[in-house]
């Protein structure tokens, strides 16, 4: 599987962040949090990012000011893809749960939302895929949007604050049977009530995907008008030649069996 890997810089920590990486990370050093995804074309549309609150994850070292937040599966990976200086060598520096993290506030590269955007918690993240953190895009992901609904409706159980969860959900694909924003009207349609309903949430995603990839025009941005096939390639450029993201290739089914 070929991701992209989005660096989604640390603007403010939160209270147990802030306590864990106090002494670890130099203060002047960056520290970017980093989904895997495969929609790059939908980044305009971040309005979180999530982390599984009952993960493990770890600070990695790059270099003295820049520092990588993600699964220790996906630092050992990178570690063979060139993303630290030595080769297999991927320096851990902090240890962490999700739920420590959970409020941190990050810079999404190329969101609508220029203040940045919040960790928030979903606990359907799996640590065996990507890098077990996952940007947030509710205008195209049926599981996001079913995520922040659910957020914001138990906002003080879930223990955040509700407007974290209500971002202004911004169209940047247009479809022709799904209308500009395809997730919300999936989970109108399907019935989707919670991020407990796996089995719409699976078929919704696949659907979504589909009409995104062959029907979708991208309506924001610097490659409004153009189809997703195209754009897809072309927003992906734009990020890693601005420093903003990598290519991270997931090794097939050498640890774990991807039958999911
Ligand atoms: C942003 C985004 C926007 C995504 C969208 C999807 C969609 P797949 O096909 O199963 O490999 N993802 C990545 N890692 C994880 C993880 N560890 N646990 C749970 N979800 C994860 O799924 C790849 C997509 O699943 C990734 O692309 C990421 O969400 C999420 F509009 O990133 B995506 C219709 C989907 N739309």
């Amino acid at each position: 599987q070929e991701y992209t890997a989005v660096k989604m810089k640390v603007l403010e920590w939160s209270e147990k962040g802030k306590d864990i990486v106090a002494g670890k990370v130099p203060e002047n050093a960056n520290v970017y949090f980093l989904p895997a995804t495969l929609r790059p074309e939908t980044m305009y549309g971040q309005t979180c990012c999530f982390v599984g609150p009952k993960l493990d994850y770890g600070i990695f070292k790059v270099s003295e000011t820049e520092y990588l937040f993600c699964s220790d599966k996906a630092a050992r990976n990178m570690a063979f893809q060139s993303v630290f200086p030595e080769w297999g060598v991927f320096p851990k520096v902090a240890s962490l749960q999700g739920s420590d993290v959970v409020g941190t506030l990050v810079n999404a590269p190329l969101s609508v939302h220029k203040d940045g955007v919040r960790i928030l918690p979903m606990d359907s993240v799996k640590d065996t895929k990507g890098t077990a953190v996952v940007t947030c895009v509710p205008s195209d992901s049926p599981d996001d949007f079913a995520t922040i609904r659910e957020l914001a409706k138990k906002a003080e159980f879930y223990g955040i604050k509700k407007e974290w969860a209500e971002l202004e959900i911004v169209p940047i694909i247009e479809t022709p049977s799904l209308g500009n924003l395809a997730a919300p009207a999936l989970v109108e349609k399907m019935k989707i009530n919670s991020p407990k309903d796996v089995k719409q949430l699976a078929e919704a995603k696949e659907i979504a995907y589909k009409e995104g990839f062959y029907q979708g025009k991208l309506i924001y941005g610097e490659f409004s008008g153009k189809p997703v096939s195209e754009a897809k390639l072309l927003v992906k450029q734009q990020l890693i030649d601005s420093g903003d993201a990598f290519n991270y290739a997931e090794p097939d089914g050498v640890v774990m069996s991807r039958s999911g």
